[in-house]
């Protein structure tokens, strides 16, 4: 650990002068003193950081140049700067050598050949005069940017120069992600939440690598995507939600805006319908696709399991394939989720009737389907993807049938579980979750599944408790930021007395973003703006 001494260290300016053969101009060089790259509060945590000797100043004088032929990694530059620009107020130019006195560079540069394999993966080599990003894809130089961002200091260091100046410590860090699918679940369908909530949510997925965002847009309480050709999917099931309040949905603009602001943050949208269960204001809207013995009147509760659709009427297909295909449409993703899950109300057979059918009405529009575990007991290809939330037998099904798995469970992933007994929002029928118990378990061998079979890790949240965007932060920070570490991070890196430490220290961030997080008192919170003495137990 550094002493406070080295925390408030003091810079002796100028020891070193250093000509450069083009400019004959004086750069300085300033002893930044001891730094430990090692030490920094990054998460997730990377898989090999090395420290090097003292550091990197970044400050007015900085620019930042892109690999010139790949427009994508200029975007990634300019994203940079604004991001310090948010940070520091520093103005840093892109792609401008010539106009203004540059005294140190950060570098985004394309390159194939890297330590470490994968489209994510990235390197990062910090000097003194210059600060190296280097990535295969524009994807890889975004992930790597945030470990920059992560290594800026909140505030600048104690100077004789008549600027600030950010320190960061030199080294090198080699990074690549654990598992290719890192995600969280937005229920917009119990509590419909606005596109200005989902994209604050998408920034702050994005600083923590990522990479998917699963929203949930529909279910008995509500519809909340536009269908042109079933318009009173919106103007009926889209008015209600739970606890009576008014609804709402996304056009599909709205939803392509989404689509296109996570694209810039390389996080990809997965959309699901959840069917045939869950299905009651799709039916209270159209009354044939009703399958449940009660005719479907708009709900606003929280039971589940009481709606099904007909899974024997063929105009019930021709109404979901109008469904996907339009979804499709505007969904880049390579990925369409139909839920599946708790069909209490539709008999076994058809179930595993309808979820088949409805496997290749996704394939059809070109989607790898997704479904909650309960779709294993279909006869399903192996190209689907089993959601394992509850069941065990069901994810070796999946398996059995080569299926990949994407890892949800409930007592250990539901961001709509409580805290403890005295968090303010949440359920509690799976587990209470705090923080350290989200983080505490090996996602690698926890299915059982073999680990080559793992898509990912994805943390739902549900919105039966939560009806705005402070609530959705208090239950989903801090336990996503675990998650991302869980998801993108190898075990060997994974200690939680380490991860602790780290995480206590992403408060000035949260702070800075405005993120209502629950402030466990089992995390010596750096800086907090919230007292977490007030909170009696956890
Ligand atoms: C179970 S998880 C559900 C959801 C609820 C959630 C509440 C799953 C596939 N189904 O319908 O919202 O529990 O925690």
């Amino acid at each position: 650990m550094k002493s406070p001494f080295f925390l408030k260290v003091t810079a002796v300016l100028v020891i070193l002068i250093v000509f450069t053969s083009c400019q004959e101009r004086q750069i300085p060089v300033y002893d930044l003193g001891e730094t430990d790259l090692v030490q920094e509060n990054l998460i997730p945590y990377p898989l090999s950081v090395k420290a090097g000797q003292g550091g990197f100043a970044l400050d007015q004088y900085t620019g930042i140049f892109t690999t010139a032929e790949d427009e994508a990694f200029e975007e990634v530059g300019v994203y940079l700067a604004n991001r310090i620009n948010g940070k520091t107020g520093l103005s840093l130019m892109v792609n401008d050598g010539g106009t203004q006195r540059l005294d140190r560079s950060i570098h985004l540069v394309q390159k194939e050949d890297l330590e470490v394999s994968g489209n994510e993966a990235y390197e990062i080599s910090i000097g003194r005069d210059t600060l190296v990003l280097s990535a295969r894809t524009a994807e890889g130089a975004f992930r790597g940017i945030q470990t920059i961002r992560q290594i800026i200091p909140d505030t600048p260091i104690d100077t004789l120069a008549e600027f600030p100046i950010w320190r960061i410590p030199a080294g090198k860090i080699l990074d690549r992600p654990n598992f290719e699918y890192r995600g969280s679940m937005l229920d917009v369908a119990r509590h419909f939440f606005s596109v200005e909530d989902v994209k604050k949510y998408i920034d702050l997925l994005a600083y923590y690598k990522i990479n998917f965002l699963h929203l949930h847009l529909t279910d008995d309480q509500g519809w909340r995507i536009e269908i042109e050709s079933w318009p009173k999917l919106t103007e009926i099931g889209g008015s209600t939600e739970v606890g009576g309040e008014s609804g709402g949905f996304f056009t599909q603009e709205d939803y392509k805006d989404i689509v296109a602001y996570a694209a810039e943050q390389y996080m990809t949208i997965v959309p699901e319908v959840d069917m045939p269960g869950h299905t009651n204001a799709a039916s209270a809207s159209y009354l044939f696709l009703n399958g449940a013995e009660k005719p479907a009147r708009l709900y606003e509760g929280t039971h589940v399991g009481f709606s099904t659709f007909d899974t024997r009427k063929d105009t019930v297909y021709q109404f979901i394939d109008d469904v996907v295909r339009e979804i499709s449409a505007i969904t880049p993703g390579p990925y369409f989720h139909i839920g599946g899950d708790e069909s209490h109300v539709t008999k076994k057979e058809d179930y595993r009737y309808f979820v088949s059918r409805v496997e290749k009405i996704v394939q059809k529009y070109g989607k790898r389907m997704i479904g909650w575990d309960e779709v294993a007991t279909a006869d399903l290809d192996s190209t689907s993807i089993a959601h394992f939330w509850a069941s065990k037998e069901n994810v070796e099904k999946a398996n059995a049938k080569g299926m990949q798995v994407l890892l949800s469970p409930a007592n250990k992933t539901y961001l709509d579980m409580q805290y403890d007994t005295l968090s303010e929002y949440g359920l509690h029928w799976a587990a209470y979750i705090p923080v350290d118990t989200a983080y505490v378990w090996t996602p690698e061998t926890y299915s059982g599944v073999p680990r080559d079979r793992i898509l990912g890790i994805e943390a739902p949240l549900w919105s039966e408790t939560i009806s705005n965007i402070d609530e959705l932060e208090y239950l989903a920070f801090p336990r996503m930021i675990g998650y991302s570490e869980l998801s993108w991070t190898t075990e060997n890196n994974r200690d939680w007395e380490k991860f602790k430490v780290r995480l206590a220290n992403q408060a000035p961030f949260l702070d800075r973003m405005d993120v209502k997080y629950y402030p466990s008192p089992r995390i010596d919170w750096a800086k907090s703006k919230y007292s977490y003495k007030d909170i009696k137990k956890d």
